[in-house]
């Protein structure tokens, strides 16, 4: 057998390419490859939706590699062990509602089974805009994250989703881009982003799942995002809220790809 540089070069850009252009038009698109725009993924994708998740980073996972202060231990609670145990992670308990998982285990397997069950991820490329049309979103715009990270004046590409999903974490990014640049108000209560409260575990991870929802017309937050935009406060190194918060975005978002309008509705418009 022989080793051919000029098939292991072709190999390569041919197999990106198809997966790009396959991936142009997505039911949903996740912006983020923290614990919540992955567990999101992997449900969509296992319903057989098409989607795509684009990470600013060369490594997926956002903040789950370093657990705690980079004590790589994360601690998970008793309500959101079945998200751990639907992916296969190990877990142990520890005291009262508190269990714990290595988090190194924890989010490479969370990336292996969201890629296994058929989510795109393309990394290394940041969503810099939306697609709007007029008041409601209805994509992304991409580019290298090297081109921003060079302060390279070079023109993004697009891809139209009937869904996107802030999972940016602490930043909100797409929710703030929205705000600043899309007519319309946010489904906050001020109608702009209320921003991110001081540390208080318990209410954090009870609101991650309550603020994870349609923020504007065509977009939906979820993880440490829903709670930044909603006003909630942080949480810390307990992670069950992102899990449980990427299980409930996947589940409005199925329900809202399946209604004919393909439009979301929790209580009524978010606007
Ligand atoms: O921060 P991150 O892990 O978000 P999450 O899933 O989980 C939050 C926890 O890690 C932790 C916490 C609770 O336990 O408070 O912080 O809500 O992952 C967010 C990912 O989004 C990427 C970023 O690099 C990170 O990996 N990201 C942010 N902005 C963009 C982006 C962007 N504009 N385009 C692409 N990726």
């Amino acid at each position: 057998m022989e080793i051919d540089e000029r098939i292991i070069s072709r190999a390569i850009v041919d197999r990106f390419y198809r997966k790009l252009l396959d991936h142009l038009e997505v039911d949903v698109a996740i912006v983020g490859g923290g614990p919540a725009g992955l567990v999101a993924g992997y449900y969509l994708a296992r319903a057989g939706r098409k989607v795509a998740l684009y990470e600013r980073k060369l490594s997926v996972g956002g903040g789950m590699w370093g657990g705690g202060m980079m004590f790589n231990e994360i601690v998970v609670q008793s309500t959101a062990l079945g998200v751990l145990d639907e992916f296969g992670i190990r877990h142990r308990p520890y005291e009262g509602a508190h269990h714990t998982a290595d988090s190194v285990e924890a989010i490479s397997t969370l990336i292996s089974r969201a890629a296994q069950a058929g989510l795109a991820v393309f990394n290394c490329i940041s969503v810099e805009d939306v697609l709007m049309r007029p008041d409601r979103v209805v994509g992304v715009v991409l580019n290298w994250s090297a081109v921003d990270i060079a302060g390279l004046h070079v023109d993004p590409l697009a891809v139209r989703a009937r869904f996107v999903v802030d999972a940016t974490g602490h930043a909100t990014e797409v929710v703030k881009v929205v705000q600043k640049k899309v007519p319309g108000r946010l489904a906050t209560p001020s109608g702009a982003i209320e921003g991110e409260k001081s540390m208080w575990s318990e209410r954090a991870e009870s609101l991650t799942l309550e603020n994870t929802r349609e923020v504007f017309p065509g977009l939906f937050v979820a993880g440490m995002s829903a709670n930044a935009t909603f006003g909630g406060p942080r949480m810390g190194a307990i992670f069950g809220g992102m899990l449980l918060s990427g299980k409930k975005v996947s589940d409005l978002l199925l329900r809202a790809l399946e209604s004919p309008a393909g439009d979301a509705r929790e209580g009524g418009p978010a606007r």
